[in-house]
C-alpha cells in the first residue's frame, strides 16, 4: 500500500467556489449529481485536475455543459479542464445498502446516513476530498423518507424533496446527509447575541424518551462555549441524529452531528451513570468542534490533533466545570495510562503529529486525542491562564475560515506571549512517553530536586531530544502542612535541578501535581511517604496518585514475592473508606485498583515477565482480604452510601453510587450475593441493576438474574451490548474465551453492528487474564473474528487489532501464540489496507 508523508504536502491547484449536490435516494442504487464551480488558483501553472472517487459508478460527466470522458485512475479520476473558471458536473451511482464499511453513504436500520471523516466523501461523489479544500454546499435530497436532513439551514422542501444550504465553507469530511423515518426531540437556544437557534435530536420512533438528557447537555455546551471561549453558534438550526451502526462515537458534521446511538440515547432505566457522563462529554465534544475543527479546520490529516487534541482539552474543561475537576482529572489520567501509554511504549507509537500513514483511519488514536489534549494542557500551564486565553482568541481571529497546521497553532502562542516554542514543539514531533527520574537533597534549609528525562526509542525514532516539561511541585512539612504551595518548574534540559530555600526541615515533595505532564515519574520512595501523601497532600490528584502507587506496590510484591497484601495500605484504605468528609467519587477512585494490564506494564518496565494468571490471583486475594478486614463495617458502609429517591445522574449521586457499587462487590465476597440479589430486585435504574448483576455473576450466583436481565432487555440493543460484555468480563480466566466464543454464536451477535462486535471482542481483549490465558484460545478467537469482520468493515477491524499491541510484554510462549495469529491475519487474502497496516506495524 501507498504511504503518505507530511513532507509531500502540496496545495490543490483549484479553488472550489461552490458545490451543489442532488441525491435521488434508493437503497441499492442512489444517484448523486454534482455541480461544482472550480477556478484554477492564480499562479498554479497547469495544475492536475484530480478528483478522488472510490466505489462509484460514473454515469456521466461534463465540463461547462459539454460531455467529457475523464480518465479513471486508482482512487479517482483526472480530466482535461480549461485554464479559467469552469463548471464540473457529474452523475454517479452508489450502493448505500451494500455499504457495510459504514463510510460514505450507508444504511442503518432502514435509515440513510453518512460518515465522511476522514476520507468517506470520495465514496459519495468525485471530489477533491481533502480538508484544505473548503466550499459552501447546497444539497437537494429526493426520496420518500419523511425526514431528510443535511448541513446548514433548511431552505425549501416539498413532497418527496428537501433542500439545504450551508453558508459556511467546509471541507467535504464535514458533509452529512440523513434520511429516514425519524422523530425529533425539539428545543431551542438563544445565543449570546440574542439569536434563536432551533435544536433537534432525531431518533427512531420509540427512542423519543431517551433524548432529554442529551438535549440538556447540548444547551449546557452551547452556553459554556460562549462563557469560556466567547464562541457563538452560527446557524439557525443544530441537528443531532442517533444511528445504531456507527464506527466512531460521534461526528461533528456542520450543523448535523451524527452520533452512535450509544453516545446520545440515555434513560435512567437503560443507561448507567458512566453512560450519562460520557454522553454529556461527547455531545460537548462534537458541539465544540463547531469552532475547533469546523470554522478552523486542518490543512491535512497529519494535523488531526489540531482539532482533536484541542477539542478533547475543551471537553475536559467543560466536564471539570460541570462536575468535579479533580475527579475528571484522575479519571482522564487513568484512561491515558490505560490506552495512551501502552500505545506510546509499543509498536504502534507515533508522534502527536504523525509524519506518515497508509490509512488515516488508523490514526484516530489515544495519542492524537488524549496526548494531544495533554500537550495543550502543558502549554496552558506554561503560559498561564490569561495568556492562554489571549492566544486562543488570536487563533480564532486570525484563522477563522482556514485550514491550519500545528505551526499556526503554536505561532499564536508565540505572538501572544513572546515565547519561543521551538523546543516545546518536540511534544508534537517526538513519540514515546518521557521517563522522569527524580532525586532529592536537603541541607541547611535548602531542598533540591534533580530531574533527569529520557524517552525510550520508538519506531523510526531511535534518539530523542529533551523536551520542555512543566513540573508542578508543592512541599509538605513533617506535620503534613503545606510549606510551599504549587510552583511550576519549567524543565528544559536533559538533567536539571531546582532549589527551595528557607525550609525548617526536610520536606516531603508532592511532584507532578494535577499530573502536569504526561510522563512516567520514577522516584524511589517509601510506602510510609506514600501513605503520608495520601493523608495530607493538598493536591487531590496526587493524593489519589499516592494511593494508586501504594496499590501498585502491594500488587507487585504479591505477584513477585508471594507477599501478603500490604497491611499499611489496607489500613489507609479502610480509613479513607470510612471518612465521610471525603467526596464519595474520590473515595471510589482510590478504592478502584490499578488494572491488571497496568500491573503487567509495571512489571514489564521493571524487567519482569508478567504472568497474567498471577496478576489475576493477586487482585482476587487483595479484594478478598480487604473485604474480610472490613467485614464489620461493610453493611453500614453499604447502607450509608446507598442513594435513595428518584434517580438523578448528577455528579454527587453518581459518585455515591460508584462507591456503593464497590462496597457491594466487597460485600458479595462475604455474603454469597444476598445483598446483591436484593439490590438487583429493588433496582429502578440501570446503574444499580448492572452493578448488582456484575457482583452476582462474578460470584457465580447470577444465572437467574442474567437470564431475567436478558428477557427484560433483549429488545434494547444498547442494553444488550452491556449484557454481552458482562458475560465475558465476569468469566474466570480459563473460561473467558469459550464464553466469548459461545456469544459469537448467539442469535443476537452480528458482525454488522460495531457496538455489538466491540461489546464482545472488546470485553475479551479487556479481560487481561482471560485474553492472555496460556491456551491461546483468546488470541485465536479474536483473530478469527478480525479476519471475518475485515471483509465487511475494515475500519473497526483495524482499530481492534490494537488489542495485540502489548504482546512483547509477555513470555516466549505467549509471544509465539500471538505471532501465529498476527501472521494468520496478515496472510489473509484480500486483507484491507487498514488492517494490513496495523498488523504490519504490530509485527515489526
Ligand atoms: N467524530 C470524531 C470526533 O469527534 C472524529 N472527528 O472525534
Ligand atoms: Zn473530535
Amino acid at each position: 500500500p501507498e504511504t503518505f508523508y507530511l513532507k509531500d504536502y502540496t496545495p490543490f491547484g483549484f479553488e472550489v467556489q461552490s458545490v451543489e449536490l442532488t441525491f435521488r435516494l434508493a437503497p441499492g442504487a442512489t444517484r448523486v449529481q454534482s455541480r461544482i464551480h472550480f477556478a484554477p488558483k492564480p499562479g498554479a501553472a497547469n495544475p492536475e485536475f484530480f478528483l478522488h472517487g472510490e466505489q462509484l459508478s460514473l454515469i456521466s460527466a461534463a465540463v461547462d455543459g459539454a460531455p467529457v470522458t475523464p480518465t479513471l485512475t486508482e482512487g479517482g479520476l483526472t480530466c482535461n479542464v480549461p485554464d479559467q473558471p469552469f463548471v464540473w458536473e457529474a452523475e454517479v451511482e452508489i450502493d448505500p445498502q451494500g455499504n457495510t464499511a459504514l463510510e460514505g453513504l450507508y444504511m442503518s436500520n432502514g435509515m440513510y446516513c453518512t460518515q465522511c471523516e476522514a476520507e468517506g466523501f470520495r465514496k459519495i461523489t468525485y471530489y477533491p476530498d481533502r480538508p484544505d479544500v473548503m466550499s459552501t454546499f447546497k444539497v437537494r435530497i429526493e426520496g420518500d423518507e419523511p425526514v431528510k436532513l443535511s448541513n446548514g439551514n433548511p431552505t425549501a422542501s416539498g413532497a418527496g424533496w428537501a433542500e439545504w444550504h450551508d453558508p459556511w465553507p467546509k471541507p467535504a469530511y464535514l458533509f452529512a446527509l440523513v434520511a429516514g423515518d425519524l422523530v425529533n426531540h425539539p428545543d431551542s437556544f438563544t445565543t449570546m447575541s440574542g439569536k434563536e437557534v432551533e435544536l433537534n435530536i432525531w431518533v427512531r420512533p420509540g427512542d423519543e424518551g431517551k433524548c432529554a438528557f442529551g438535549m440538556e447537555a447540548l444547551k449546557k455546551s452551547m452556553k459554556w462555549d460562549e462563557d469560556a471561549y466567547g464562541r457563538e453558534y452560527d446557524l439557525d438550526i443544530f441537528n443531532i441524529v442517533a444511528v445504531d451502526d456507527f464506527n466512531m462515537g460521534a461526528m461533528e458534521n456542520k450543523g448535523l452531528n451524527i452520533f452512535n446511538s450509544s453516545c446520545v440515547l440515555a434513560s435512567p432505566e437503560t443507561s448507567t451513570d458512566a453512560n450519562f457522563e460520557r454522553i454529556e462529554a461527547i455531545i460537548a465534544h462534537e458541539y465544540f468542534h463547531n469552532w475547533t475543527g469546523n470554522r478552523i479546520t486542518c490543512r491535512d490529516w497529519f494535523q488531526l490533533c489540531l482539532k482533536e487534541g484541542l477539542t478533547v482539552f475543551r471537553d475536559a474543561q467543560f466536564t471539570a466545570d460541570m462536575r468535579s475537576a479533580p475527579v475528571k482529572r484522575i479519571s482522564d489520567v487513568i484512561d491515558l495510562r490505560a490506552r495512551q501509554f501502552p500505545e506510546d511504549g509499543g509498536p504502534l507509537a507515533h508522534p502527536v503529529r504523525p509524519e506518515q500513514f497508509q490509512e488515516i483511519n488508523n490514526f484516530y488514536t489515544a495519542t492524537i486525542y488524549e496526548k494531544g489534549a495533554e500537550v495543550i494542557g502543558m502549554l496552558k500551564r506554561l503560559v498561564g491562564d490569561e495568556d492562554y486565553a489571549k492566544a486562543v482568541t488570536l487563533y480564532f481571529d486570525r484563522h477563522d475560515g482556514q485550514a491550519c497546521t500545528i505551526e499556526d497553532w503554536l505561532k499564536v502562542f508565540e505572538d501572544a506571549t513572546g515565547r519561543d516554542l521551538s523546543q516545546f514543539k518536540r511534544w508534537y514531533s517526538q513519540a514515546g512517553t518521557p521517563h522522569l527520574k527524580v532525586s532529592e537533597d536537603y541541607a541547611d534549609g535548602t531542598y533540591t530536586l534533580t530531574f533527569e528525562q529520557s524517552t525510550p526509542p520508538t519506531p523510526g525514532q531511535p534518539d530523542k531530544d529533551p523536551r520542555v516539561i512543566p513540573i508542578a511541585v508543592g512541599l509538605l512539612g513533617p506535620n503534613g502542612d503545606e510549606v510551599c504551595a504549587t510552583r511550576v518548574l519549567e524543565m528544559t534540559e536533559a538533567k536539571q535541578s531546582f532549589t527551595f530555600d528557607g525550609l525548617a526541615a526536610k520536606p516531603v515533595p508532592s511532584i507532578l501535581r494535577e499530573f502536569s505532564a504526561p510522563v512516567i515519574l520514577e522516584r524511589e520512595t517509601s510506602n510510609a511517604e506514600r501513605a503520608f501523601l495520601l493523608a495530607h497532600d493538598t493536591d487531590p490528584f496526587n493524593r489519589w496518585e499516592a494511593g494508586n502507587a501504594l496499590a501498585r506496590e502491594a500488587r507487585v510484591a504479591m505477584v513477585l514475592e508471594g507477599a501478603a497484601p500490604d497491611a499499611d495500605y489496607l489500613d489507609a484504605l479502610q480509613k479513607l473508606l470510612r471518612d465521610d468528609s471525603q467526596d464519595p467519587a474520590f473515595r471510589a477512585l482510590v478504592l478502584s485498583p490499578p488494572s491488571q494490564s497496568d500491573i503487567a506494564q509495571t512489571l514489564f518496565e521493571r524487567g519482569h515477565v508478567p504472568d497474567p494468571q498471577k496478576i489475576f490471583d493477586a487482585a482476587e486475594t487483595f479484594a478478598q482480604t480487604l473485604a474480610q478486614q472490613l467485614a464489620d463495617s461493610l453493611p453500614r458502609l453499604y447502607a450509608d452510601t446507598t442513594v435513595s429517591g428518584a434517580y438523578s445522574p448528577d455528579a454527587i449521586s453518581s459518585g455515591k453510587r460508584d462507591l456503593n457499587g464497590r462496597i457491594l462487590s466487597l460485600l458479595t465476597r462475604l455474603d454469597g450475593g444476598q445483598q446483591a440479589a436484593r439490590q438487583y430486585e429493588d433496582a429502578d435504574n440501570m446503574t444499580q441493576q448492572y452493578a448488582a448483576l456484575t457482583c452476582l455473576l462474578k460470584a457465580e450466583k447470577g444465572d437467574a438474574q442474567s437470564q431475567a436481565f436478558f428477557e427484560q432487555w433483549k429488545g434494547d440493543r444498547l442494553v444488550m451490548d452491556k449484557w454481552f460484555a458482562l458475560q465475558i468480563a465476569s468469566a474466570a480466566p480459563e473460561t473467558a474465551a469459550s464464553v466469548a466464543r459461545d456469544l459469537t454464536q448467539h442469535e443476537l451477535f452480528t458482525l454488522k453492528n460495531p457496538n455489538r462486535f466491540r461489546a464482545v471482542m472488546g470485553a475479551l481483549a479487556g479481560h487481561h487474564a482471560g485474553f492472555h490465558h496460556a491456551s491461546g484460545a483468546g488470541y485465536r478467537l479474536l483473530a478469527e473474528n478480525l479476519i471475518a469482520l475485515d471483509k465487511l468493515n475494515p475500519q473497526t477491524t483495524a482499530r481492534m487489532c490494537a488489542a495485540f499491541q502489548t504482546w512483547k510484554r509477555y513470555d516466549a510462549d505467549r509471544q509465539a501464540l500471538i505471532r501465529t495469529e498476527l501472521e494468520r491475519i496478515a496472510g489473509t487474502e484480500g486483507l484491507s489496507r487498514d488492517t494490513t497496516e496495523m498488523v504490519t506495524r504490530i509485527l515489526d
